[in-house]
């Protein structure tokens, strides 16, 4: 019962969070999380803000019990002091309670470990409704390989946006985020069980996308894995997370989700031409989810 009532008030927490627009997508000067875009970072959130209040809970008390110590038996309140140094009653509640709350962690965190780490959640999912996309890290920018060791297999890169570049500047009013937007993005399709496959080329890269609540190491000669499924189309933002480098802060993640029917079209014109993954199609969208609403503020 307990239980459930603090449930509903880490929801409402994380709902009201989520309903603040600024928040819903990289803002300049935005804090807090962004809106999770999958079960997995709802519930991650959920448990984030479950933990909060149980630090928040632990650190109340300790600080109470420091002053109530300082208060009552300094010196001038108490000149004489005790000199008594077990209390088997006290050490008893004092082990058992901590590993009680140590436990009840565990409870929480395990389980989203096993979620993030093991494809699909331990679900069974046929191969051929799996989408396989390779992820490569480079000094600095992104790879990815669709339909890989397939004869339609191709490779996207995926590089910053900076202003006054010659091919595509960085264009805010198009809705281009500093530091944030690339010119051929990943694409994905919406509410399909994605696997990603992730490592490097030179240094150890980082693929993070906080909305998803996933970041995995892109290690050279080691190859990591992530599933995710997003819910809504939009377009998600990371950056690379591991320091590689000079240009480590130039080398962010922009994945496009998109409805089947979009995605496949995408697939096909970025096949064609994957130098420019399918820039055109994309453009020809009218820009999907979250990023309308950054924009239009
Ligand atoms: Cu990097």
């Amino acid at each position: 019962m307990l239980r459930g009532a603090w449930k509903l008030g880490v929801l409402g927490a994380a709902s009201l969070v989520a309903a603040g627009q600024s928040w819903a997508t990289p803002t300049p000067g935005g804090i807090d999380f962004q809106t999770p875009a999958t079960e997995t970072a709802r519930r991650v959130q959920a448990f984030h803000f479950e933990v909060l209040i149980i630090i928040t809970v632990i650190t109340a008390f300790v600080t109470a019990l420091l002053i109530w110590v300082m208060i009552r038996y300094n010196r001038k309140a108490s000149p004489t002091p005790k000199k008594f140094s077990h209390n088997t009653a006290v050490e008893i509640v004092w082990t058992v309670l901590p590993v009680l709350i140590l436990v009840w962690i565990a409870k929480g965190s395990f389980p989203l470990l096993y979620e993030q780490d093991v494809m699909f959640n331990g679900e069974q999912v046929p191969e051929e409704q799996v989408v396989d996309i390779k992820i490569y890290g480079n000094m600095w920018y992104w790879d990815y390989t669709y339909n890989q060791n397939t004869d339609q297999e191709f490779v996207v890169e995926s590089r910053m946006l900076r202003a006054g570049d010659a091919d595509r500047p960085l264009d805010t009013a198009r809705g281009d985020i500093p530091q944030l937007s690339v010119d051929y993005p990943m694409v994905a399709p919406v509410g399909r069980h994605v696997r990603l496959k992730i490592t490097a080329r030179d240094v150890i890269h980082s693929w993070a996308m906080p909305q998803f609540a996933l970041k995995v190491d892109a290690v050279p000669g080691r190859l990591n894995q992530l599933w995710f499924k997003v819910d809504q189309p939009g377009i998600y933002y990371g950056q690379c997370s591991e320091l590689c480098g000079k240009d480590h802060s130039n080398m962010p993640i922009e994945l496009w989700a998109l409805p089947q029917q979009q995605y496949d079209q995408w697939l096909v014109a970025a096949q064609a031409d994957p130098a420019n993954g399918g820039r055109a199609y994309l453009d020809s969208l009218p820009r999907p989810g979250v990023t309308q609403l950054a924009a239009a503020e």
